[in-house]
């Protein structure tokens, strides 16, 4: 009964120089090792694995420049060949499910496919709002910056990643979840009039009617949808292998309603999973959720 699915082309991102605590360069690795590919398999789907894109090692770890850009030249070149791989998906037509690995790498999956839209949209899955700049953030981090940067904010090394900038417009973004925001993100979220349903929003409103506005949104004005999801917008409970973890999250069944709306709707032209760090969890735990929540976003059910 299966029907012809679009090819889904996997690219594992061993990143782990956006952030300082090592460990998530094996989150590709821990996907994979949950049956991520078995997973689409089982769901009709063709699944090409493209492996793993190139990291460099810095000399030192979490060189901290001038800028207050941690490991800036290894960041962008990384980000540099996976816009490169992800740009190749796309026009041959498949699915992109990027694997991370630091949040740092949606510069490169935002180089990679926001070219091929007119207006692409953003959903952000995240407890942070990942909206700092060198100028704004307390921790040098460039996984804290990746929305920004992808609205054309922050160092141009970071922002002409791919050739061209802006990626995205303030307009087609939605994040989901947050409840860790910096000054400068609260201040940036104001002065562009970026929609977020914190934590706040999905306790009064519940996560159906959250997922049905957010969806709406970034529907609104777009003819793609990009899901940037990064584990710790699930509560630590049931993702505690994140290197950033904020109490509070969503919880697992609200994760996979959400991905079960997107689903249903149909509305998710390419993606990444992020964040997942072995060393930090409990026996595969949040490899194992990142995997179910894939599944859900690509139409698994029940019955
Ligand atoms: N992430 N806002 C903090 C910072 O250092 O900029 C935390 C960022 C976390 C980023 O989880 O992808
Ligand atoms: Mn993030
Ligand atoms: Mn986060
Ligand atoms: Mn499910």
């Amino acid at each position: 009964w299966q029907t012809v699915k679009k090819k889904v082309s996997i690219i594992g991102v061993p990143m782990d120089l956006g952030q300082t605590r090592r460990g998530v360069d094996m989150g590709p690795s821990a996907m994979r090792y949950a049956g991520v590919i078995q997973r689409l398999e089982s769901l009709g789907y063709e699944v090409d694995d493209r492996g793993d894109v190139e990291i460099g090692r810095p000399g030192k770890l979490d060189v901290k420049n001038e800028k207050n850009l941690k490991d800036l030249d290894e960041v962008v070149k990384a980000n540099e060949s996976l816009g490169n791989a992800v740009s190749k998906v796309v026009e041959e037509g498949n699915f992109p499910l990027v694997l991370g690995g630091d949040h740092s790498i949606a510069i490169g999956s935002l180089a990679g496919v926001a070219n091929k839209y007119e207006n692409l949209g953003v959903i952000w899955y995240d407890a942070h709002g990942d909206l700092n700049t060198g100028d704004t953030s307390p921790s040098g981090n460039i996984h804290g910056m990746p929305l920004a940067v992808c609205l054309g904010i922050g160092d141009s090394s970071l922002t002409q990643i791919g050739g061209y900038a802006p990626k995205i417009k303030s307009e087609n973004i939605v994040i989901v979840g947050a409840r860790s925001l910096d000054e400068g993100e609260k201040e940036l979220i104001r002065e562009k009039g970026i929609k977020v349903f914190t934590m706040h929003e999905i306790d009064r409103l519940g996560m159906t009617n959250v997922m049905e506005e957010a969806i709406a949104h970034v529907t609104k004005k777009t003819d793609g949808v990009h899901l940037s999801l990064d584990l710790d917008a699930l509560d630590p409970h049931d993702a505690p292998g994140v290197g950033t973890p904020v109490i509070g999250g969503t919880t697992y069944r609200e994760a996979h309603l959400a991905m079960e709306m997107l689903a249903e709707r149909d509305i998710i032209t390419s993606t990444e999973f992020v964040e997942v760090n072995p060393i930090l969890d409990n026996k595969n735990q949040t490899a194992e959720a990142a995997v179910g929540l894939i599944g859900s976003l690509f139409g698994e059910k029940l019955l």
